[in-house]
């Protein structure tokens, strides 16, 4: 289904009045504080996150899946549901598939659907963490770092099919993510371990057109629990540096030990050049794939503050490769979505509003209290008021949630494909 640009002004119309009372009254406090509003809502406009084919349906545990209903059951349906959600939200013009998951068999209508619905490829993600059937080798014991030079050698050939798939679709970005590690003491050497994912990461980078990156997750723990390969942003770093400069480390906000400080991470890996993607969710203890900004929203707003600033102060970094990448077993996943959404562009204007200049000399100055003061003025501003502004003049939703309600659009889409569809993935 498609959401048409006239229902999502129908659901606007009650709204609008109050939104306009919120915008002025919140826009001439920022002006009369020096904030250039139109800026801020022009950078609204145009940030856009990808969202992942793995997102739409509803996630599972070790436990079990408890599927939502109308699921997407193929790629057009999935590419579909990413358009209903760029629809509402103006926010949402990307999708990032995983393969083997999302093989196109038509690639010209597969393009032409996302082209319809104003949705750009992003980074394609390959998977070795499962074995793929009739596969010759398993990655029982990891994939790029196994012993074994055969189940290397399919790994390295799977990452550059992907490679090829991506690049007939329009992407520009392979991401590579590894469940490879260990789960007991003494399973692995871990120097072995490490050059043989070297040695492959190169291998794949060879074949990386010259227009492409490759991004390349870390992640401390899960589903090995002794030890992983790529821990950390440093041994990200390390490899990406050792295949080249069009390779980067990718910051996945669930992959970090509790406490770790991210901020500074992504800080560093800015001033480096070498911060190419980021994946965003929300976690209360590991991995957990929670939606955005419903945990650790101030945590989220210091991040974004260190990414706006690398996006103002280090030409040296690319322009990242934004996604969600979460997924969960209660929620409508298209609301879940919407949420997400919306906690990122809160905590993206939140971060252009701190006064950079202000902040620097507060600093230069040692005053702690004012530099925390900056930073929590903008924190405590209600921005709300901003992203709605955004969206209604790109022709989106008030409020995305309210609108995809109003519009019914859950039953429409189990009226269209029924109830008990899954979704191809995990
Ligand atoms: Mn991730």
């Amino acid at each position: 289904m498609k959401v048409e640009e006239q229902n999502i002004q129908d659901s606007n119309k009650n709204n609008l009045e109050s939104h306009k009372n919120h915008f002025d009254f919140l826009s001439n406090s920022l002006t009369n504080n020096g904030v250039d509003v139109n800026t801020i809502i022009n950078k609204l406009k145009d940030f856009q996150v990808a969202i992942p084919s793995w997102a739409l349906g509803a996630g599972g545990t070790r436990f079990g899946r408890f599927s939502f209903y109308g699921e997407p059951s193929s790629l057009e349906q999935k590419i579909e549901d990413v358009g209903i959600l760029h629809a509402l939200t103006k926010t949402a013009g990307a999708v990032s598939l995983h393969i083997p998951w999302d093989v196109p068999e038509d690639y010209k209508a597969i393009k032409e659907l996302g082209s319809s619905l104003d949705i750009k490829f992003d980074a394609v993600n390959s998977n070795t963490f499962q074995d793929q059937k009739n596969a010759k080798e398993s990655y029982r014991y990891g994939s790029l770092s196994n012993t074994s030079e055969a189940v290397r050698q399919q790994a390295i050939q799977h990452n550059l099919d992907v490679i090829n798939i991506g690049d007939k679709l329009g992407s520009k970005s392979l991401t590579v993510w590894l469940a490879d590690g260990s789960c007991f003491p003494g399973q692995n050497n871990f120097q072995n371990a490490f050059q043989h994912t070297e040695n492959s990461l190169k291998d794949i980078y060879k074949g990386l057109p010259n227009d492409w990156s490759m991004l390349i997750e870390y992640k401390p723990y899960e589903p090995n629990f002794y030890s992983t390969v790529i821990q950390d942003w440093g041994t990200s770093y390390m490899l990406a540096n050792a295949c080249g400069n069009k390779a980067y480390s990718l910051v996945d906000l669930g992959h970090h030990l509790p406490n770790s400080n991210i901020e500074q991470i992504v800080s560093i890996l800015m001033l480096k050049g070498k911060l190419g993607g980021f994946h965003f969710n929300d976690s209360k203890y590991g991995d957990d794939d929670l939606t955005v900004g419903s945990i650790k929203p101030y945590a989220l707003f210091l991040i974004f503050n260190e990414l706006v600033y690398g996006m103002q102060n280090n030409p040296q970094n690319p322009d990242l490769a934004w996604m969600i990448d979460a997924s969960h077993n209660v929620k409508d996943p298209l609301e879940d979505l919407l949420q997400s959404l919306e906690a990122i562009q809160e905590a993206y204007a939140k971060a252009l509003l701190i006064d950079q200049n202000q902040l620097k000399a507060a600093q230069l100055n040692n005053d702690v209290v004012e530099c925390q003061e900056i930073l929590q003025y903008a924190y405590r501003t209600d921005v709300r008021p901003l992203l709605e502004k955004a969206r209604l003049e790109l022709g989106g939703a008030l409020s995305p949630i309210n609108a995809y309600r109003y519009l019914d659009i859950r039953n429409q889409l189990i009226k269209e494909r029924g109830k008990h569809t899954v979704a191809t993935g995990l």
